[in-house]
């Protein structure tokens, strides 16, 4: 689903040098047969061999200048993209409420991220209005913040995973150190997607990008207003930002936890963070 521009960071491999060696290698045997023949060889038969090797040579020099350019240096962590895709609940698979559950999904053995990061917002395409998108500002940084709190509630030193966010005019999912969260016009009955860049060989998360659908009429506080067909902004960013090394949960126990993988309109019990929730961040992050 990705490797398009992912063919770009795929550096050349040891190969090139080792085909190098074996080269020399082989050009070392040639250059020793030719020295045999040359002494054994007398008068205009040498001048002959003479010219074949200089020949040779200067055809074989060009070449082995063109490999050494082309010696490995340093080589980037192959990187790797997974999509996570939230989708709406069916009509009838409501299922009746559960305790909480400690259970949490690592993925790829832990994979997260090394440094505090920052999401950048572009809210073209949400249907908020201008003073909306100030609140909607307010409930994307809530979000971060919930998952922040709970890592610093795992001990000191505290590591903080999420920055204040920003605004972008950017609007495309792509590999370019921009951590975006945008509206796009998404499949119908999908709510948000995650999408993020990872070294399966360090287990380093490098890059997210997150995209609510703009299919969706999006809420930001159910209080105030009919949230029957919304979907709760604060409820499903704060999932979505849980992907940050954490994976999506179906089992029956964990349908009240926020990495829980589905989510219906006015549904807001995502927006704070449960047992398993908790433990899974903290075992990431925690010091
Ligand atoms: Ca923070
Ligand atoms: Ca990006
Ligand atoms: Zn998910």
């Amino acid at each position: 689903m990705s490797s398009g521009h992912l063919g770009g960071l795929i550096q050349p491999t040891e190969r090139n040098f080792v085909s190098l060696v074996s080269f020399w290698a082989s050009l070392r045997e040639v250059k020793r047969n030719m020295l045999n023949k040359i002494k054994s060889a007398s008068g205009g038969k040498r001048i002959a061999i003479g010219m074949v090797c200089l020949l040779f040579l200067a055809l074989a020099f060009p070449v082995v200048g063109k490999e050494q350019l082309r010696k490995p240096a340093n080589i980037p962590p192959v990187l790797e993209k997974i999509t996570f895709v939230h989708y709406a609940k069916g009509e009838n698979s409501a299922k009746p409420a559960t305790d909480d559950s400690d259970r949490f999904k690592l993925l790829y053995g832990g994979i997260r991220w090394t440094d505090m990061m920052t999401y950048e917002v572009n809210l073209a395409g949400s249907g908020f209005s201008q003073t909306e998108k100030g609140q909607a500002m307010i409930a994307l940084s809530a979000s971060l913040e919930t998952w922040d709190d709970a890592i610093a509630e795992a001990g000191t030193p505290p590591f903080e995973l999420f920055a204040s966010i920003g605004t972008t005019n950017k609007n495309s999912v792509k590999y370019d150190n921009v951590n975006l969260v945008m509206w796009d016009d998404l499949s119908s009955g999908i709510i948000a997607m995650n999408s993020f860049w990872f070294s399966r060989g360090t287990k380093e998360i490098v890059e997210s990008d997150v995209v609510f659908s703009s299919n969706f009429d999006w809420s930001l506080d159910c209080g105030d207003e009919d949230c029957v067909a919304k979907m709760d902004l604060q409820n499903i960013a704060t999932h979505e930002f849980g992907h940050n090394g954490l994976g999506d949960l179906y089992s029956p126990p964990t349908t009240a936890l926020t990495m829980y993988g589905r989510s219906g309109f006015g549904d807001t019990e995502k927006r704070d963070l449960g047992t398993g929730d908790i433990n899974g961040i903290q075992a990431l992050y925690g010091p």
